[in-house]
């Protein structure tokens, strides 16, 4: 056990990427912190340096430790606290093989995430990326009745695929605020009472859901099991009115055959937080107009990223004092 309190034998800490002020000041109370200065995305080196250097490294979705990352040696982290909730990136039985606890941020992401699919809902139904691109290109010829006509929320029907605490939250912001007809896939549904609660009207089988719906918008994890879950064959069971949208992880959509479907109008549009490749892009998403295309803004407010920021910094201290860590995955 280390002696959190005390300025000597103070746990070390490698945080790979920069941090709100906030976090950081929280961070260097209790802690020796070693920062990326720059803020640089760390290479498979410097994270099995961190690895054999730090006692704890607070890491995110930009680094990947996997198993190989992870064989570093000789070994001195203990924990790999994950700022965000998502974990994909990290191979965590193999974390667990090396004896390292693994944690993540659950829980204070989930409004900030739910605002943004709904608001690549609505940009991609009211065409709102098309309007901004033509009003900054000088395009703008000025108002007329049949300009940029997009499609009304109310009334239509939204499938959400995942139904943990984002999914819930988008569907009761859809079903409560929008007044749409909310769909659920998810491998345990809850009851049918707390789901009318949220406003769900059904939950069904995924394929069944696609068919059903004008919006489909994914909140799963990206496990072994949702890889590529929206395929070919799902995409082509969409309607040809109706939109994707994506804040969950970019592996659960086949991105190439995506930019497929959309170029033929196999479907209307696609929102999208989240990319196979970060920051890399499927051959030909960004020539197409009927996209809405975010760079990984789910959890982008001050206010969230300070709360993640505290968790994991939570989820630190917990640990060296000895006792549970909070969020262990
Ligand atoms: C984070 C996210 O910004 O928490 C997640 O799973 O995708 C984002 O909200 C990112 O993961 C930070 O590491």
């Amino acid at each position: 056990m280390y002696n959190i309190t005390a300025m000597t034998n103070r746990p070390t800490v490698i945080v790979t990427r920069r941090l709100p002020e906030r976090v950081e000041a929280e961070l260097a109370r209790d802690f020796d912190v070693r920062r990326n200065a720059d803020d640089h995305p760390f290479t498979r080196d410097e994270l099995a340096a961190a690895l054999r250097q730090a006692d704890g490294v607070l890491c995110t979705v930009t680094d990947r430790i996997d198993a190989a990352v992870l064989a570093a040696a000789p070994l001195r982290a203990r924990i790999l606290a994950n700022f965000g909730v998502g974990y994909n990136h990290i191979d965590v039985a193999a974390a667990r093989a090396r004896g390292l606890v693994v944690t993540n941020t659950p829980g204070v992401l989930t409004d900030a995430t739910a605002d943004l699919a709904i608001l690549l809902l609505l940009m991609v139904a009211r065409r709102a990326g098309e309007g901004e691109r033509e009003v900054r290109a000088g395009a703008w010829t000025g108002w007329r009745p049949t300009h940029l006509l997009g499609h009304m929320v109310s009334g239509r029907t939204l499938g959400i695929v995942g139904y943990g605490r984002i999914g819930r939250a988008t569907a009761r912001r859809a079903a409560h605020g929008f007044g749409m007809r909310v769909l659920i896939h998810t491998p345990r549904p809850p009851a049918a009472d707390a789901l009318a609660a949220d406003g769900v009207a059904a939950a069904l089988p995924l394929d069944e859901l696609l068919a059903a719906s004008d919006f489909v918008s994914l909140h799963c994890p990206a496990t072994p099991a949702t890889r590529h879950l929206i395929d070919a064959r799902r995409l082509a069971l969409m309607r040809r009115d109706a939109y994707l949208v994506n804040t969950a992880r970019g592996d659960v959509v086949d991105e190439a055959a995506l930019v497929a479907a959309l170029r033929e109008g196999r479907i209307a549009g696609a929102g999208l937080d989240v990319y196979e490749r970060e920051p890399a892009l499927a051959a030909g998403l960004a020539e197409l107009e009927n996209v809405v295309l975010l760079p990984h803004l789910g959890s982008a407010t001050l206010e969230t990223r300070e709360a993640m920021g505290m968790r994991a910094v939570t989820n630190l201290r917990n640990y060296f004092r000895g006792g549970e860590a909070l969020d262990r995955v």
